[in-house]
Order: structure tokens, then sequence, then C-alpha cells
């Protein structure tokens, strides 16, 4: 008793130590406590009252904010007729990967009722990211910042901004997303184009009945602001203005960049950028405009720009906005200006050797339909079915443990299109290089792809076949992301370290309704006793993770490719057993 009160006494004077001289504003990183109820609210847009999902009745969803290092716990209740899961984007979950939020891969949705607690620390992680649910089309409406600020005293490594605002950019449908997404898996065909585009929720005065659903900004003139802008989109890559006003990006997916400043710039759905924002124009008001990035020729898309509004302290309230100029929608080289931009902000640690070399190349599919239905079930091109591949594999929902399916290994490039799931192992610490290459089946186009659990290093990029002979590598300062763009018709190199032992999924960040053809499947098997989030089939998973996981640094690490199917966004899943 004695010695644990000296030791405590010991412990904390030895914090005022390091506070006096350090002068930290803490010893330790403090938990966050969240309580997330998923609620349906009735929200009006366009013209039309609609029942929305949302958390706590926010749309767009309140901002976690914690600090480097912190714990963060949500406490998720279900209260809609629908399953739900809450992804955390761009967070490692360093050993918790079973917190990471894909449904049917790392946890069984959490059905309709019933609660469950996300536990993750930020890991030496800070920056901007953002929480979206994982199911369905859900996270249409279902997606919040994610702030996380640097230790105290530790600066940004630009002129501290006066102040900071969050814009989420967003795209809105008036059909009830997870009927939609049902709709369009059992059409073979395209996903509809949203009904409008949003900026903080808000479509602006382009669109029906929305002259007054503006997002303004209120700015003071001559100060320097910080937008954290995050693309929560489900299908579009979307450009990005403002009037008269250049931006200055300083941090991609939550990593500092060499300031690079541009007047427009491209997000694809996942990504979050931090720009730099100085109010050096006249005393007035400024559009903020957001449109489409379709690179993909003969796609259906929504041509409207959302429109937000830019008001200087000071300006009359009723002064004619100046006029945003988006670049034109397939504006390639307007998207491959930023991309050349993007450099990590020091020199960083590439891994220099690669341990495995993956080619993967990713694209469109036109299945051939067999149905007796054809008019409702074969709405693809030449009356066939789209499904999204990885080396012409469609992803398929896996059927029973996840566990079990997905250690088969992954074979690389097989040439036939076929449905499947696949699994690849790797040891702890492997140096992974992977080529994404797009191809052009039906159309070439931009296709996000995103690595849950990491980031990578961008090396290089380009147009047409990667060619090793040619492609050039930038090993010094490439930038350090979780979702990239690979170009329209061309390639993309990354490289990363396998240091976060878990089971991950790199998927493209479009049509996030992956699971969808089988959710209906398991939601039945689950709810007749067989398998709810508690059954043994589900337990399974985190129950095996954990036990691997103790020995992580003595084992594999699995990374497990899979691909969606029927019009479904590529998806692969690392792994780690
Ligand atoms: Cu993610």
């Amino acid at each position: 008793m004695a010695s644990s009160s000296v030791s405590s006494l010991l412990r904390l004077s030895f914090c005022l130590f390091i506070l006096q001289v350090m002068n930290i504003g803490r010893c330790s990183a403090a938990t966050r406590i969240y309580q997330f109820k998923v609620q349906t609210k009735r929200l009006t847009r366009l013209c039309q009252t609609k029942e929305i999902v949302t958390i706590n009745g926010k749309f767009p969803g309140l901002a976690i904010t914690a600090q480097e290092d912190d714990n963060i716990v949500v406490n998720v209740i279900n209260m809609t007729p629908y399953n739900a899961t809450i992804h955390w984007h761009g967070i490692k979950q360093k050993l918790s990967c079973w917190y990471d939020g894909p449904s049917y891969i790392t946890q069984c949705p959490i059905q309709s009722g019933q609660r469950f607690t996300y536990n993750f620390t930020v890991a030496q992680q800070k920056g901007t990211f953002f929480w979206h649910a994982h199911f369905s089309w859900l996270r249409a409406t279902v997606y919040g910042p994610l702030i996380v600020y640097p230790k105290a005293n530790v600066p940004y490594p630009f002129k501290k901004p006066f102040k900071e605002h969050t814009i989420l950019l967003g795209e809105y449908w008036l059909k009830n997303v997870v009927e939609l997404e049902k709709h369009v898996l059992e059409s073979g065909g395209p996903p509809p184009p949203a009904d409008a585009f949003t900026i903080n929720g808000q479509p602006g005065p382009n669109y029906n009945c929305s002259s007054k659903d503006v997002y303004e900004l209120e700015i003071v003139p001559r100060k320097t602001y910080l937008l954290r802008l995050i693309n929560a989109g489900i299908n579009m890559e979307s450009f990005f203005t403002i009037a008269n006003h250049r931006l200055t990006i300083v941090e991609v997916d939550s990593e500092y960049t060499k300031p690079f400043t541009t007047e427009r710039l491209m997000l694809v759905p996942g990504q979050t950028m931090n720009l730099l924002l100085t109010a050096d124009q006249p005393i007035g008001r400024y559009s903020i405009a957001m449109g489409p990035y379709e690179s993909a020729k003969n796609v259906k898309f929504q041509h409207t720009s959302a429109i937000a509004s830019l008001r200087y302290f000071g300006a009359f309230p009723n002064s004619v906005a100046s006029p945003a100029k988006l670049p034109v929608f397939n504006d390639n080289i307007a998207v491959k200006t930023v991309m050349d931009g993007l450099r990590s902000l020091n020199t960083v640690d590439v891994p220099k050797d690669v341990d495995a070399h993956l080619f993967i190349t990713i694209g469109i599919n036109v299945n051939k339909c067999n149905s007796e239905d054809p008019n409702n079930k074969c709405q693809g091109p030449r009356k066939g079915r789209l499904a999204a591949s990885m080396n012409n594999i469609s992803f398929t929902n896996l059927k029973s443990r996840f566990w079990k399916l997905i250690t088969r290994n992954w074979k690389g490039n097989d040439t036939q299109a076929a449905n499947g799931t696949r699994a690849m192992v790797f040891e702890y610490g492997s140096r992974i290089q992977i080529i994404f290459q797009n191809t052009g089946t039906l159309t070439t186009e931009n296709h996000p792809i995103h690595l849950h659990g990491h980031s990578f290093y961008v090396i290089g990029y380009g147009t047409g076949n990667y060619d090793q002979q040619t492609a050039r590598f930038n090993l010094e300062d490439p930038p350090y992301l979780n979702t990239i763009g690979v170009p329209v018709g061309g390639w993309a190199a990354i490289r990363f370290v396998a240091d976060n032992p878990g089971l991950w999924l790199l998927h493209c960040h479009r049509h996030p309704s992956n699971m969808g053809n089988e959710h209906n499947v398991y939601s039945e098997k689950w709810q007749d006793g067989a398998g709810d989030s508690t059954s043994s089939s589900c337990r399974s998973t985190k129950v095996l993770a954990s036990s691997k996981l103790a020995n992580y640094d003595r084992g594999r690490i699995v990374l497990a490719t899979t691909t969606e199917r029927e019009l479904e966004a590529p998806i692969c899943l690392l792994l780690f057993i």
C-alpha cells in the first residue's frame, strides 16, 4: 500500500515536472465517449420530404473530435429497421480491426434494436478523418467528420489559422437508398445518378426549391482559415472551387503535404483535404461550388453543381455572389495538375525494397445475363449485368465463416471474369507494392481505391498500361494516402508496409454496397437464430482474430483479395493471422 502510494506520488511529480519543463498540457491520452443513435429523420430537400437514416437525428452527422493518441468509444444503438455499421475512415485501428466497421467483413451488422460499442485509439494519428456507415448505401446520409488534433503545443507546419471549418461533400437521393441499392443489384444496370450534390447537406440554388437550402460560411476579411474538406459522396468524384480565391492544400488523407496552391481541385469519394483559405478579396459574397468529375464515357450522372456561399463579414446580406467556375466534367488535366502537386511535407521512408509485388486490374465487366426475366434483371449494356472486378473477379460475399473462406490464396491474374472471394497471406512487416491497372473492357474511368488499416505511398501513376521500363517512381516525397484515384485509363503504384495485423479491405470507394447482394440472405439466416450479431459464426471472427493477434509479431499477414459482385466496386481484404 505504502509503496504504491509512493510510486503514485512519484508518477504525479514526474507528470508535473514534465508539464513544467515541456509545458505539455496533459500526461496521458483522454477517452472520448460518444452516443450514436442510428435513427430516421424526416428531411425536406428538393421539394420532397422523406425519411433518411441519421445519427442522433443530425444531417450531416456530428463531428467527433479528439487529440492524437486519444481513445474513442462510440456506443451505437440501432433504432432503424435497417442493418448498420460505422466505419472510421482513415483510422488505422492498430490491433483493433474488429472495430473497423465493414459489415460482413470484420463485424456482423448491428441489427435493428441492437447495440454495439466501438472502442479504438487514434494512435499516432492526427488530421481530418470522417466516419460513415458501411452497410448498403446508408452512408448517403450517415456520415460526419472525425477530427484529430495534434497534441497540445504541437504546432501545425503552417501559420496557425484564425479559425477552421469542415466542409462535407455529399450526394443526395430522393428515393430510399437501401431500396435503391437492392433495385440496382437486381437490375444489373448502372446506379441512378444522385438527385443532388450537397455541401454540408445543402444543395444550393441550382436545384428546385433549394434557393434557401444553402450552406453559408462567414469569414473575417484578411484572416486565414483552415477548411477541412471531406468527400463523403457515394459514387461521384467531385471538383471543388471557391470564386476568386486560391486554396492551398496542406494535408491530404490526414497527412501533411508540401503547400500546393490551386484554384480548383478534385476529391474522390473517401478523400479528405485540408486547405488554407485567406480572405484577401473585396468584402462581398463568393460562391463555393462542387461539381462532377466523370471520366467515363456514356455514363449518366448529375450535372448540376451544388453551391454554397462564402460571405465576408460586412457584406450586404442580399449581395449577389460572384460565380465560381468549375472545370468541365471530364477535365482530366485539372485532376492531374493537382495530383502532380501532392508531395509529402518531408522526405519520407518509402520502402526501397519490396517483398511482394501485386498487379491488380480494376474495371467494370459486363457479365452474361441468363435470367428468365431479362427486362428486369439484365439492364446492363448489351442486355448483360454490370460487374466491377479486380483481376476479373467480382466480389462474392462470404457465405459462411469469414476466415475460412478468405484464407484461400489469391492466385493472381485470372483471365475469365468470375465471382469469388480471394485471399493472400503476408508475413508481418512485408513491404508490399501494388500496381493498380485500370482496364477498359467497357469504358475507362478513374477509380478511387481505398485501403483500410493503412496508408500507402503513391510512388507513381500514369496513363495507359503500366510499363516497368518506363514508369518513373518518386521514392523521396510521395504523398501518403488512404484513397487513390487511379487515373482514367491508367495506373497507379503504391507501396506500404504490412505492419498492422488484422483483416482489411481494399476496395473501390464507390458503390459501398459491396455486400449488397447477399445481405438479405445473411439477415434472414441470422434472424432465424443461426447467426444474429452474437451468433457463433459471427463471434468466431472476433475470437479467432483476437487469439491470432495476440501473437501478431510472430504471425503471418494475409492479404485477401476479393472483388465485389454485380456492379459493386472492387474489393479485397488484408488479413493478418
Ligand atoms: Cu476507410
